[in-house]
């Protein structure tokens, strides 16, 4: 992929929404910029969207349901148009990438693997739709009793900027295998990907109205989406903060929900531990999307005996990372926006000033271009349990490392945030390595290993304040569906 093509892509060119099958701007004409987080510049647009937009697409979505051919096909041709799905987005790939990479600025490495993983989970859910079935439950003398696994209806999915096509991959990919519709919101700062699988999807024979793209601002567009009573159900992955919202949204029609709301996910390595093999996984964790990643290994908790040896490896690379435009590949991009660049500089600086020592600070590229959202990679040592920078999602690329004393203190330490979705462990001795991923309150725990966002076949959703509900695997195929009882009388 030429460095021209991804520089670019999607030049100049006026989005549209996708509702029922065409494309269509907001009904009040406004549009959003889109720029690239690499430069600041504005190279496209998207519909600003409200309440009347939503509306239009809910119902599109709502007669789909209920009167299309979606609800009769059987499951079997279900997959089969997610299996041309994957097939269409491994055919575009290139471009996709492309996309994802200017659209959000993560180096195009990262958009390359993010289409990967976005195939995955087409080919995964494709498989899956016709595989997934009720039971038969012995009941009474005289009465057969079984269950059907049956779709919500119209699925609201309101999707963050950090992995765009991979997180709405997940969600389609359960939702329309369970035969729902859909009505998607992507994030305001990165919706372009989404608009494109909408139109590649159409071409994968999904029939118009079963899945449904509206852009525009999270308070408009998304909270009239949460809000909208022909809603069956809502899937979020975001903040902490807007999940409380699109909650209580969601709860006026009492309307089931998933959440994914982040973490604080902390690395356990004990002083036994093949320290050699998990240093590059441990910074890959943090610096993976430039620390934009809700399952970021953000906490490193070591062994007291091999602390020194850690930091002092850990700050050798975190020095010699770099940080640049998203074409130039480098270890990192620039971050979302400038809102973001602040919030990290913002908790950057608070550590700074609280005396947490700053072990090592990467660069920023000398000729990354002016207005572009750059930070430099920082890695701060022993810091307070209780800090901020301990306790808060920082979504970047920052990472703090705890000493610790023993086993029932590394417990005590990985637990002690309101977080629970990530964890890893570091160790050889086996019988620790099942006792600390037992103890550790996280929905996803990796022994000498850490897959940040990986795995489309494994369950993966949170504990505590990282959300409820679970994503990926067959799993999410229990999420997206709901079980009816039936009960013949033979009597
Ligand atoms: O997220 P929001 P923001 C965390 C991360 C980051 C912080 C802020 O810590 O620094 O959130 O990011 C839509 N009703 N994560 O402000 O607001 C919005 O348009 C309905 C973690 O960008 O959660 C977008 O589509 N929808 C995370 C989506 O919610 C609303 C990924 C996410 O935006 C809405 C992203 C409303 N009232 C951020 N307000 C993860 N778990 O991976 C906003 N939205």
């Amino acid at each position: 992929m030429g460095t021209h093509f991804s520089r670019s892509v999607a030049e100049g060119r006026a989005f549209m929404q996708i509702i029922d099958g065409r494309p269509v701007d907001a009904l009040s004409g406004e549009r959003i910029d889109v720029a690239s987080p690499s430069d600041g510049k504005v190279f496209a647009s998207i519909p600003a969207s409200g309440e009347a937009d939503v509306d239009r697409a809910v119902k599109a979505a709502r007669h789909a349901f209920d009167e299309g051919p979606w609800g009769r096909m059987p499951a079997v041709e279900r997959g089969r148009c997610l299996t041309r799905l994957f097939q269409l987005v491994e055919k575009n790939g290139e471009e996709l990438a492309a996309l994802e990479s200017r659209d959000t600025g993560k180096p195009i490495r990262q958009g390359k693997a993010d289409v990967t993983a976005t195939m995955r989970y087409y080919e995964f859910y494709g498989g899956a739709a016709d595989k997934i079935h009720g039971d038969t439950i012995p009941f009474l003398e005289g009465y057969t009793a079984l269950t059907l696994r049956e779709p919500h209806g119209v699925v609201a999915a309101i999707t963050p900027w950090n992995y765009p096509m991979q997180i709405l991959a997940r969600v389609v990919g359960a939702a329309l295998a369970m035969g729902n519709t859909l009505v998607v919101k992507p994030a305001e700062d990165a919706s372009l990907t989404t608009l494109r699988i909408a139109e590649l999807a159409l071409e994968a024979g999904i029939p118009a109205g079963v899945f449904n793209v509206i852009t525009g601002y999270g308070r408009a567009a998304g909270a009239a989406l949460s809000a909208h009573p022909l809603i069956d159900y809502v899937t979020f992955t975001g903040s902490p903060l807007t999940g409380t919202a699109i909650q209580q949204a969601a709860a006026v029609n009492n309307r089931g929900v998933t959440m994914e709301l982040g973490g604080k996910s902390p690395q356990i390595v004990f002083a036994d531990a093949d320290i050699d093999a998990a240093i590059p996984v441990l910074v890959n964790a943090i610096i993976q999307n430039g620390g934009q990643t809700c399952s970021a290994g953000s906490r490193v908790l070591v062994e007291r005996p091999a602390y020194e040896k850690v930091a002092a490896a850990l700050a050798e690379r975190f020095g010699a990372l770099v940080a640049g435009p998203h074409d130039a590949d480098l270890d990192i991009g620039p971050l979302i926006n400038p809102a973001q660049r602040d919030r990290v500089g913002g908790f950057i600086a608070a550590a700074q000033d609280a005396g947490i020592p700053l072990l090592a600070r990467g660069t920023v590229a000398p000729d990354a271009p002016e207005g572009g959202y750059y930070q430099a990679p920082a890695l701060f040592g022993n810091v307070d349990p209780d800090a901020a920078l301990a306790q808060e999602e920082v979504f970047g690329p920052v990472l703090s490392l705890f000493p610790f004393t023993d086993e029932a203190d590394a417990v005590r330490l990985a637990n002690s945030t309101e977080f629970g979705l990530v964890a890893g462990v570091w160790t050889r001795d086996g019988a620790r390595q099942h006792r600390v991923a037992k103890r550790v309150r996280a929905g996803q725990v990796f022994v000498n290993g850490y897959g940040a966002g990986g795995g489309i076949e494994l369950p993966f959703g949170g504990f505590k304040k990282s959300g409820h509900g679970r994503e990926k695997g067959f799993e999410a195929l229990f999420d997206m569906s709901a079980t009816k009882t039936i009960v013949f009388n033979h009597g």
